[in-house]
């Protein structure tokens, strides 16, 4: 059957919803993740996209109530909610204006009082102490809320957040769209076909944007498989979703604390039939924050192009139990790539070239210690040396 596939993938042609569940059932993983590395390779070589982002989540009061979700809380007053004023969600971005980040990617819970102002106050806020920030704020189930919330259409939501500084939209929100599963897990907030609506409301207007699928919970791979297909036939009419990102479930402290999280190799093929099914969009995120470092470094040879960003203050994933770090510096996000065999290229959220880095000649796994070393100093070197001309 992966024959039939591959032969399918290499002549061009468009798999079906049998051929993705067919993919997820093939026992051969590594030849799927070798498939999908070749459409990886025809698209891109070996470039792999980062970017330096900053996550600010200025409220985790959430009036939804999904199931998945260890981050928000129902009500303002209760243990471990919190709100930013717009002064401390400023300050994120002041307090890094000496190694500034190109993208400020802001997601928020559905806040019942905060007024539609304060949105437009913190967009404009941000664009004032950084005028060339990309600001990739409110997921599509944001815009729905706002859209309900406050009496207005998508349309005019977005071209009101556009007017303050919005520049595109995350994929946050998109779960499963399958409307039962999607009822058991996140009763209370945009529907798939709503979600989906956003998204074409936005791409119409003009704006790019990412869309998710969170995996490994109650879902089959036919609900995963008919996910992909949804965005793929968005995509054909609006030519407008820039990149898909598989969100692995993480099951601490939340509603589905019963279930096991999704292991790697579920990791890696999601990521693998992900590239195959969705041959109309350009990019495959490995979020190494849901996947871990390790696995979203093995992702780029299974059809991953982009292990996101810098990512500096992400709480959903932690408090989900997330094992990955924090952030991750530029430095170490290049030698992930590096050591994948990919060349390293810092991208803004459009993805316009910031900087290219050299492809490794050797694996630095594979150098003397000594060596080793010296390719580091040469490195921090090289950084310095950059900066100092960027500044310039
Ligand atoms: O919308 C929440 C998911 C999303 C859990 O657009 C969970 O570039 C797993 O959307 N286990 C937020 N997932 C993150 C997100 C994202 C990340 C990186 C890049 C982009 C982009 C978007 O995280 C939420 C929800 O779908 N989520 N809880 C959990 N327990």
């Amino acid at each position: 059957m992966l024959s039939v596939i591959a032969d399918k993938v290499r002549r061009g042609e468009r798999l079906t919803f049998d051929d993705g569940i067919a993919l997820f059932l093939e026992p051969d993983l590594l030849a799927v993740g070798a498939l999908a590395n070749e459409v990886r390779v025809q698209r891109h070589g070996d470039k792999t996209y980062f970017n330096r982002n900053l996550r600010v989540e200025i409220t985790n009061v959430c009036v939804a109530e999904c199931l998945f979700c260890s981050f928000a809380k129902l009500e303002a007053h209760m243990p471990g909610a919190h709100t930013m004023s717009l002064e401390e969600a400023w300050h994120e971005l002041e307090a890094r204006m000496d190694d500034p980040p190109t993208e400020i990617h802001v997601v928020n819970g559905l806040h019942p009082t905060l007024p539609f102002s304060f949105y437009e106050d913190l967009l404009r806020g941000f664009k004032h102490i950084k005028p060339d920030v990309h600001l990739k704020c409110f997921t599509a189930v944001e815009i729905h809320f706002f859209a309900q919330h406050f009496g207005m259409t998508y349309e005019e939501v977005l071209v009101r957040l556009r007017k303050a500084g919005l520049d595109s939209l995350p994929g946050g929100g998109g779960e499963i769209f399958d409307e039962d599963v999607r009822s058991r897990i996140s009763a209370g907030k945009a529907t798939g076909a709503e979600y989906l609506e956003v998204h074409r409301v936005a791409h119409r207007l003009g704006m790019f944007t990412n869309a998710t699928m969170l995996y490994g919970h109650i879902e089959t791979f036919a609900h995963r498989v008919d996910h992909l297909l949804r965005l793929r036939t968005l995509q054909d009419e609006t030519k407008g979703l820039q990149a898909f990102i598989p969100l692995a479930f993480h099951p601490d402290g939340n509603g589905m604390k019963n279930l096991p999280a999704p292991t790697a190799t579920d990791d890696l093929r999601t990521i693998a039939v992900s590239r195959l099914l969705l041959d109309n969009v350009d990019h495959i995120k490995a979020y190494w924050v849901s996947l871990t470092p390790d696995v979203a470094q093995i992702a780029l040879r299974f059809g991953a192009d982009d292990l996101d960003g810098t990512v500096v203050h992400e709480t959903i994933y932690k408090t989900a139990g997330s094992r990955s770090p924090g952030a991750l510096g530029d430095g170490e996000l290049v030698r992930l790539i590096r050591e994948a065999g990919c060349t390293p290229i810092e991208r803004d959220t459009l993805y316009n070239v910031v900087r290219e880095y050299p492809r490794a000649e050797v694996p630095e796994a594979a150098m003397k210690v000594k060596d080793r070393k010296r390719a580091a100093k040469l490195a921090i070197v090289q950084d310095a040396r950059d900066a100092k001309e960027m500044n310039s």
